[in-house]
């Protein structure tokens, strides 16, 4: 028996003595998939031109050397992450990481083919794929309105390509054979004082609703909208508030997508997940770190991912809820960013499987908060650590820090020759 498989054994009776079946939490925790945004992995460039992110509010801070330029190179540093997170999971692509093989195609053309390259790769790595339509980095995105533009050739285009989009996303979930979701998140709003807030936001219900006119097989592909409370040039007012993404999508039957960092600071989204869940189907995520502002920092494992993960486990929301990640750093070797977030989540989702809900459950009805309080506390210093290293080890990653070497050893020999 390997010292990582002892250290469970001990682990798994100290959590058996409160109730808790260690084995039967990792069993659930293998069905979790999580979906690694691409635009990690080159801080939301993608390979349409080469300028890279230009406008839409958010920003990747940091030059850290080699950087994936071309669908290979990102598919490459993508398998490596991958290759250190325990589990199957997912990846989520944005509509400007199109593969058009040299030949220009616009936003309202892209279609399956342009994808191809993606869909046989995830494929080969048993990969689910998600999607995003892209309204930004783009001259009509330039003066901050798309879907909700005055101008009616510039809605028009955009309209075009959330069709696009979904279209792109129906063909990745027939041949995956697993449904994927299409986020759309656009940033349109003012910097400053608006007269009108309500013919914006008129407009973009009108434009999201010729988008979704199609009905496509949600077994194939499902739509979600994110709403935000500001970005850099928006401060005063987003069209797709909080208000109006969660009217609109109850209305419509779609998915809300909830991001960590798109309310007031002191706002956690943990505790909108019971509420929605009462109204919705189906829920996204884009699980996020916002510091001080929506910074879109590295996931770590923090009150605010215990919160997330908690919720979703304590009220059986993790069959209907999408856990895709939403950070972008370029200060740090960008695939371990992929892994310290991915890994860090999971085991989120690994210590709220490991509470004795019924017990805690039972307390809390019957007014013991003392005891409840209590235990929450005495839970913190179970032996977590070797669970967490038995099911990395259990399913063939490395276990601890060991993962950084194999990053290490990758940028020496393919990212600083980039
Ligand atoms: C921006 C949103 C959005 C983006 C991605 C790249 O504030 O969070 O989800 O981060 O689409
Ligand atoms: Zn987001």
């Amino acid at each position: 028996m390997s010292s990582v498989e002892q250290s469970y054994q001990l682990a798994k009776q100290r959590y058996a003595d409160l109730g808790v079946d260690t084995d039967a939490a990792l069993e659930q925790l293998s069905k979790i998939k999580i979906s690694l945004q691409c635009w990690q992995g080159d801080d939301v460039g993608g390979f349409e031109s080469s300028s890279g992110l230009t406008d839409g509010g958010i920003l990747a801070t940091g030059n850290y050397p080699g950087k994936a330029k071309n669908p290979s190179q990102l598919r490459a540093d993508a398998e490596v992450a991958f290759r250190l997170i325990p589990g199957k999971h997912r990846f989520s692509l944005h509509a400007i990481y199109l593969d058009n093989h040299g030949k220009k195609a616009e936003r309202d053309e892209i279609a399956p083919e342009h994808f191809q390259g993606w869909i046989d790769w995830a494929k080969a790595n048993e990969l689910g794929l998600d999607f995003n339509p892209t309204y930004f980095s783009h001259p009509l995105s330039a003066d901050g309105f798309m879907l909700s533009s005055a101008v009616e050739s510039t809605r028009n285009f955009w309209i075009r390509h959330g069709i696009a989009c979904r279209k792109v996303a129906e063909a990745m979930g027939k041949q995956l054979e697993t449904t994927s979701v299409v986020n759309f998140w656009a940033p349109d709003g003012y910097k400053d004082i608006p007269v009108d807030r309500l013919a914006p936001r008129q407009r973009m219900a009108d434009s999201l609703d010729k988008i979704f006119a199609e009905k496509i097989d949600p077994k194939f592909e499902l739509d979600a909208l994110e709403s935000k409370l500001f970005g850099i040039g928006s401060e005063t007012y987003v069209v797709g508030s909080h208000e109006f993404v969660m009217g609109y999508a109850i209305s419509r039957k779609k998915l809300v997508c909830l991001d960590a960092g798109h309310f007031h600071p002191t706002e956690t989204i943990a505790d909108k997940l019971s509420s929605i869940s009462l109204f919705s189907e189906e829920i996204l995520l884009h699980v996020s770190r916002p510091v001080r502002w929506d910074s879109d920092h590295v996931v770590i494992w923090n009150d605010d991912l215990r919160g997330i993960a908690e919720e979703l486990v304590r009220n059986n929301l993790l069959k209907r809820t999408h856990i895709g990640l939403d950070f972008f750093d370029a200060t740090i070797n960008r695939i371990a960013a992929w892994v310290i977030g991915t890994r860090s989540t999971i085991k989120a989702l690994l210590a709220a499987l490991l509470e004795p809900l019924a017990d805690l459950r039972k307390w809390e009805l019957e007014g013991d908060y003392t005891r409840r309080l209590a235990v929450l506390e005495e839970l913190k210093t179970l032996p977590f650590g070797p669970v967490w290293d038995y099911y990395c080890e259990k399913n063939g990653v490395p276990v601890g820090a060991a993962w950084i070497d194999e990053v290490r050893k990758y940028e020496t020999d393919v990212l600083a020759k980039r």
